[in-house]
């Protein structure tokens, strides 16, 4: 007799999300007053994407997005994560807003909300508006200024009707991929830029929330969605966990040292001063960055493992973020990066949900009493339709399955996690990686933008409706 599973099941008011960006799928980037971002600039500059694919057309949910809350209820999502586009609504990222760029984010919002859908806004999800790059971007201190004030616009537009609010998303990829191995937008490869451009993503960020609470009801929470790594070492021998340390530091420390605890850890601090001397990090500054929040988003997809090595000209390379010969991991070239064994997603990334429990047991320590979200997790596949139209992704169930899991045995170790968000709703411009890497529960024919829900869709269907995840052989 086989053993008998014991379900996995979810406390009743947990949160089942799919998670989304606004470059990623609404397209119409030339619509109703919306100017360039650094991700419109450099997905057209030759050689910066895969095949040249730019987010121009996306999955034209700026038009569509009525079909697409209507497919989410279907779905029986109960909340939907998706990001602003900062020059949508402020096109020169200063001064007064565009009300028809506020407005498809009215009806966003009040699609979702009639549909019975909690929406969770992002502020930014790294698309900077050209024009504040143009200015110097954030390794300026006046792109932090100016966040706070398209924070006041966005959150009196909206405040009224989105309780779930989130500052930035991943500041790691913006400062570090952006600034440093210059595999995002704007491309640049400066070391120095990128840990200023950390700082004042840090101070956006505290900004943005003091602005956010000073223009909307009480009620509403205000998050940050970390990229945190789950930081290995090689093995236990000191130079190993020095190494570890050392990545931990600029990868987690660098957002949630002076986010959670007022305060660059020391080690980071000693660690890069032959990179940078931190003299833009002013007074008052961390006292503005260390706003209390009202909830943490964790960002998770593998673990990352590392060890000493010697110095290398090249830099480290191996850690999952794109290939550039200059690193995103400053002060610290003598890292080695390794790949976690196990299967792999298509993007190379190991499949490790017990990194998943590891973060969230970590961020439950970190900040006690904060109520936890994923924000995002899920994985790309190489998904293509059957002859009969259907979409099978046994291994995207069992990804999610294996993940949900380590989400549920989290809360059972008194994590409070209070909701789920896939990455991601549907296929769609995977950045650098262009249309190639396929991370949705949907399936996106881009050449008519018909919507097909994949069977992991049905799966998480079936776990939203009953808050028990299915067998991994459910939906098939
Ligand atoms: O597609 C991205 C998303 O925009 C941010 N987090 C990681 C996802 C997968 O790479």
């Amino acid at each position: 007799m086989p053993e008998p599973v014991t379900p996995v099941t979810f406390p009743p008011a947990f949160l089942w999300g799919a998670a989304t960006s606004a470059y990623q799928i609404e397209g119409a980037v030339r619509e109703d007053g919306r100017t360039p971002s650094i991700w419109d600039t450099f997905s057209h500059t030759p050689g910066k994407t895969a095949g040249g694919e730019t987010g121009d057309i996306a999955v034209e949910h700026y038009h569509r997005y009525r079909d697409d809350v209507a497919l989410m209820a279907e779905l029986g999502l109960t909340a939907y994560r998706f990001s602003i586009s900062w020059s949508r609504v402020q096109p020169t990222g200063r001064g007064p807003a565009v009300q028809r760029g506020l407005d498809f984010y009215r009806n966003l919002v009040d699609e979702l909300l009639a549909h019975g859908i909690k929406p969770a806004v992002t502020l930014y999800h790294w698309d900077l508006p050209q024009e504040l790059e143009d200015a110097g971007g954030w390794p300026e201190r006046d792109t932090a200024l100016r966040f706070a004030e398209y924070a006041q616009i966005v959150g009196d537009a909206l405040g009224d009707r989105v309780e779930q609010w989130i500052t930035l998303n991943e500041p790691w990829c913006s400062a570090f991929l952006g600034y440093g191995s210059g595999v995002h937008a704007p491309g640049r490869t400066d070391p120095a830029a990128s840990l200023r451009a950390a700082h004042h993503l840090n101070l956006a960020h505290g900004l943005g929330t003091s602005a956010l609470r000073a223009t909307m009801p009480a009620r509403n929470s205000v998050a940050v969605s970390l990229n945190s790594s789950v930081v290995r070492p090689l093995s236990q021998n000191p130079a190993d966990l020095a190494a570890a340390r050392r990545i931990d530091d600029l990868a987690n420390g660098v957002f949630h040292g002076p986010m959670l605890h007022g305060a660059y850890p020391e080690t980071l601090l000693a660690a890069t001063s032959s990179v940078t001397d931190w003299s833009y990090v002013l007074d008052g500054d961390l006292a503005a960055i260390n706003q209390p929040l009202d909830a943490l988003g964790l960002n998770y997809y593998t673990p990352t493992l590392v060890s000493a090595a010697a110095a290398s000209a090249d830099g480290p390379r191996a850690d999952g973020h794109g290939a550039s010969s200059f690193s995103p991991w400053p002060g610290a070239d003598d890292v080695a990066f390794h790949q976690t064994p196990g299967e792999r997603t298509e993007m190379g990334w190991t499949i490790d949900p017990t990194g998943l429990h590891d973060l969230i047991m970590r961020y439950s320590g970190e900040a006690p009493g904060l109520p936890l979200y994923v924000t995002e997790n899920g994985a790309a596949y190489d998904d293509k339709p059957d002859p009969d139209g259907r979409v099978h992704d046994p291994e995207r169930i069992a990804y999610l399955h294996g993940h949900l899991s380590a989400v549920r045995r989290a809360i059972t170790d008194g994590a409070d996690v209070r909701g789920y968000y896939l990455w991601s709703l549907m296929d769609n411009f995977e950045w650098a990686y262009g249309y190639g890497k396929r991370f949705g529960a949907v399936y996106v024919d881009y050449a008519t933008q018909a919507r097909t829900p994949k069977s992991s869709a049905l799966w998480y269907r079936q776990a939203a409706r009953t808050g028990t995840l299915p067998p991994v052989t459910a939906a098939e």
